[in-house]
């Protein structure tokens, strides 16, 4: 099956599976398709599907598979319960990363959630009107969509051993744990507001339902931004079991470790909250850094800069001129300038960016030169509308868990006559 035409059509079939199982016949389907696309589809399920009666919510479907939509090895680098984009795969594709072709980043296997009985509660000291929504209740509200980038805070793990010649503990990523998606959902403040948040309010902390129930807190003031979403559409789809479904929470710019998947509850406290995942994990640990209270360093929270060619790793070139695509973006916001060597860094020339350039999303690049017969290296570097940019990887700090590599990273080519 080619990987790029039948997106759209498994889009509806699954949209269409959703539909009919919650009572809905083919042909009003159809016309909410056609009146309002996924979004009206998705809301009339919600309306159709009968209430649950009353009694505890049952534990998520246990699931064996860790990842449930297909990730063949053409497309993805198998990383255990994780799987890489190949940059390579996004060479021709459009600027925003189709769901078949997202990584994907679970600590344990992904849980499929009914949503029939799934549950919403936002709760803790942090809030006057505790609150329990269910996934109609959500799907009413206003919602926004916000095109932003998921990056996992190991992005770039792998180039502390092959760079700095300093291996960090951890999944061995190269670059591909990043991508940038529309999602749509509602504004995690206005679930806060109608909680009614108090003054006092310090931390806010999505818990997943997953087997470890993998939760991060955020500050009051992150939580409050206005793109931070509770998310349950993903590029027009109904959020992919392993994205998610039926919610997870976007917090843009933040290490992906934050937008946490398969959301039940959001604890407001009024208080500091200190779990494992800004503890014990997910913590810079080495000589650069000291502990921070409960802490054994500073919790990792904004993402760096980050530059990447869209080719195989290494890649095989013609000799002669050739045109490569890539990616760039900032945590901070778009992108300014990219930057390219083909020297090993001797000197760099300017990329040209093209198509949209989204604030904490990126944007993409083309970049023209005249490849020699021989090996060589590719040298991106990306430059933010702040000032921020990539460095050399003689400035880049090491850190035992190998989080927030931020250096320009030389991608290997092997150009032939
Ligand atoms: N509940 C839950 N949320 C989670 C995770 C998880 O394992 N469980 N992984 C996190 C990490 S480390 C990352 S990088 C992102 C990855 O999102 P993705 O799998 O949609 O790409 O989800 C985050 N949210
Ligand atoms: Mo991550």
């Amino acid at each position: 099956m080619s990987w790029k035409q039948p997106l759209r059509d498994r889009q509806a079939d699954r949209l269409w599976d959703r539909a009919r199982a919650s009572g809905m016949s083919r042909r009003v389907f159809l016309a909410l398709l056609a009146s309002g696309g996924a979004a009206a589809v998705l809301a009339a399920c919600a309306r159709v599907v009968p209430e649950p009666s009353a009694g505890p919510a049952p534990a998520p479907a246990p699931s064996s598979r860790p990842i449930h939509k297909p990730v063949p090895e053409n497309y993805f680098i198998p990383l255990g319960t994780n799987a890489e984009m190949r940059f390579e795969v996004m060479a021709d594709q459009t600027y925003i990363i189709p769901n078949s072709y997202f990584f994907v980043r679970s600590h344990t296997s992904a849980p499929l959630i009914d949503a029939k009985t799934w549950r919403l509660r936002i709760e803790g000291d942090g809030v006057q009107r505790p609150l329990e929504l269910t996934y109609d209740d959500l799907l009413k509200m206003p919602s926004r969509t916000v095109t932003r980038f998921i990056e996992c805070a190991g992005n770039g793990r792998s180039f502390f051993a092959t760079l700095l010649d300093r291996p960090a503990e951890g999944g061995q990523w190269k670059l591909g744990a990043y991508g940038v998606a529309g999602w749509t959902g509602v504004p995690l403040r206005e679930l806060l507001k109608r909680a009614g948040i108090k003054q006092t309010a310090v931390d806010v902390m999505p818990t997943g339902l997953d087997s470890t129930a993998v939760e991060r807190p955020m500050p009051v003031a992150r939580a409050m931004e206005e793109d931070t979403i509770v998310a349950y559409m993903m590029n027009g789809e109904i959020l992919p079991p392993d994205h998610g479904f039926p919610v997870r929470v976007i917090v843009p710019g933040w290490v992906g470790i934050n937008s946490i998947k398969w959301v039940g509850k959001i604890t407001v406290s009024e208080e500091r909250i200190y779990v494992e995942k800004n503890t014990t994990n997910y913590v810079l640990i080495g000589p650069d850094y000291a502990p921070e209270g409960p802490a054994k360093g500073p919790p990792v929270t904004t993402q760096t800069v980050k530059s990447a060619c869209a080719l195989p790793w290494p890649a095989a070139l013609k000799a002669g001129p050739q045109k490569i695509t890539g990616y760039a973006w900032s945590a901070f916001g778009k992108i300014a300038r990219v930057e390219v060597s083909i020297d090993g860094g001797g000197s760099f020339q300017d990329a040209v960016l093209v198509g949209p350039n989204v604030e904490r999303a990126g944007s993409r690049w083309e970049f023209s030169f005249n490849a020699g017969p021989g090996p060589m290296t590719i040298i991106p570097r990306a430059i933010d509308d702040e000032g921020n940019s990539q460095y050399d990887v003689s400035a880049q700090k090491w850190n035992q868990l190998g989080y927030l590599f931020g250096a320009t990273v030389p991608h290997p080519v092997n150009v032939s006559e």
